[in-house]
């Protein structure tokens, strides 16, 4: 059988797809995820204390409020529910191959059909949606002697929950959005904990707080109160575009909130120093945190400023030579983002790799269509993350067009790409604005590619994407029958 659509990813982009291909009464599509279970990034990040750092009443599928959040900013467990609760009310779970590692995506361009293979075997499709995200695959510290470590090693988003911490000594690598969720947790469990730190982040202090049962009451009973608490702090996160795109100068105001909340929090005046970014608030994500310097100043816990130069069986050693006995590191080091796996596997018109032929730098359209990858559309893709907002806003903006666009193809039976010309004019539009952002004020962050450019951040309104991503544009695209 032909699929129409073959998603790969069952996190909140490739569920949001399929309900939305479902609403448009798409038929034969079908969800190919990895693992046993579906959530993305919201299954797989299961580490003590992880939350996220936008609002649940943003940071959720418009037609989906749940009006249960028992927290403003609902930590992992739930946000994972809610997924669940999303897959079941909209009935997706049957359309979703678990287990299905997809291993490569071809395209035929003599039958005009994608090849999707999978560890449990191929499958053929009219179009193909890349649901899985920029933060799938975790990115282990390129370390000297990172295998000699007697011990275990795991990163925050493959958490072994059969490791016991407790009365251990551990070492966390890095001092990012993951760190400082988890090291107030584990901090007063293990018998020690040193924190290695290659570049302080901004942390401000994090407004989440638990939901009224009232409040509970009121959105069930009122969704429009709901809507317009989403609204409310969706214009309220806009707002904060002027200081990261328009004039990056008006940053010290919030840099000031950070340096008061450092202090308030942190009476060691050397630790204090060592937590100073030196750069711009916001050049990198923005921390929220009301838990982590208190943990930073514990008896028991060591921040380490020196770089690390090895890691030996029995530690992590520094460039001060000492060598920091552990029993367990934790790397708390990101994901690869602008050089994502996945671009490996998908083959385009030419046979080229996606990964290919961004290294070549592939320009892409709207974030979500690229040349020479016909019917093939990228959620999360390319300049569509946000430092400000909620990333669900962007992707009902994708699929908006990607939508529109899977209906054009779908019912015309042929094949679009967008031209060379239109990908250009889009990438090089957002190219010139991104040097003049806070992401241009020199610091090195997951944002940036290999060769400095920032391929990850949305430097604009996102009311603006949402406008532009409104419906496909034929006059943009090459249209093969
Ligand atoms: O990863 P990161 P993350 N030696 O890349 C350090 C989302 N998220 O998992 O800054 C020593 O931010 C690296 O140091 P440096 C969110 O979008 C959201 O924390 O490069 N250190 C850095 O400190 C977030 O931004 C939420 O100098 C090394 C850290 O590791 C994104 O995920 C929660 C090193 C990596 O930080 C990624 O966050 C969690 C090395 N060899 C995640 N290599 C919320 O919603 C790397 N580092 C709140």
């Amino acid at each position: 059988m032909v699929l129409n659509v073959a998603i790969i990813g069952s996190g909140f982009a490739g569920l949001g797809a399929a309900i939305r291909l479902h609403e448009a009464r798409v038929s034969d599509v079908v969800i190919f995820e990895r693992a046993s279970d579906l959530g993305g990034t919201w299954r797989d990040n299961a580490y003590p204390g992880c939350r996220c750092d936008v609002a649940s009443n943003l940071y959720s599928f418009s037609f989906a409020p749940n009006p249960r959040w028992s927290n403003t900013f609902s930590y992992q467990p739930e946000i994972w529910e809610y997924l669940q609760d999303v897959a079941t009310r909209y009935d997706l779970r049957a359309s979703i191959k678990f287990n299905h590692d997809v291993t490569d995506i071809s395209f035929d361009a003599n039958v005009n059909l994608w090849t999707v293979s999978t560890s449990q075997g191929r499958y053929v499709a009219r179009s193909v949606i890349l649901a899985t995200g920029g933060l799938a695959e975790p990115r282990l510290p390129e370390i000297m002697g990172v295998d000699t470590f007697a011990g275990p090693i795991m990163h925050t988003a493959r958490w072994d929950s059969s490791i016991d911490l407790a009365g251990t000594r551990v070492a966390v690598i890095g001092t990012g959005a993951s760190a400082v969720q988890t090291i107030p947790q584990i901090a007063p469990i293990v018998a020690h904990l040193d924190v290695f730190q290659r570049t302080p982040s901004w942390v401000l202090p994090h407004q989440g707080h638990p939901v009224l049962e009232r409040t509970k009451r009121l959105f069930a009973s009122f969704p429009f109160a709901q809507k317009l608490n989403r609204v409310y702090g969706y214009w309220k996160r806009e707002l904060l575009l002027f200081g990261f795109v328009k004039d990056p100068s008006r940053m010290t105001r919030a840099e000031t909130i950070a340096r008061d909340h450092l202090e308030r929090q942190v009476p060691d005046p050397n630790l204090r120093e060592q937590l100073t970014p030196s750069y711009r608030l916001g050049c990198k994500r923005v921390l929220l945190s009301n838990d982590y310097y208190p943990a930073l100043v514990r008896d028991n816990v060591s921040l380490v400023t020196d770089h690390i130069t090895r890691i030996e069986p029995r530690g992590v050693r520094t460039t001060d030579g000492v060598l920091h006995e552990c029993d367990v590191i934790i790397a708390a080091t990101g994901f690869f983002v602008t050089d994502n796996p996945m671009g490996e596997k998908v083959h385009g018109t030419g046979g080229e790799t996606m990964a290919e032929a961004w290294r070549g730098d592939l320009e892409n359209y709207k974030g979500t269509m690229f040349p020479g990858f016909p019917n093939l559309f990228m959620l999360s893709g390319p300049n569509t993350s946000l430092g400000h907002s909620s990333i669900i806003f962007m992707l009902e903006s994708q699929l908006n067009y990607v939508l529109d666009a899977l209906k054009y193809a779908l019912s015309n039976n042929t094949r679009i790409e967008p031209t060379r010309e239109a990908a250009h004019r889009w990438t090089a539009s957002l190219q010139e604005k991104l040097p003049g952002t806070v992401w241009g004020t020199g610091c090195s962050s997951w944002y940036l590619n290999e060769r400095g450019r920032n391929t990850t951040i949305w430097p604009d309104f996102t009311f603006k994407f949402r406008a532009q991503t409104r419906r496909f544009e034929l006059r943009d695209h090459v249209n093969v029958r």
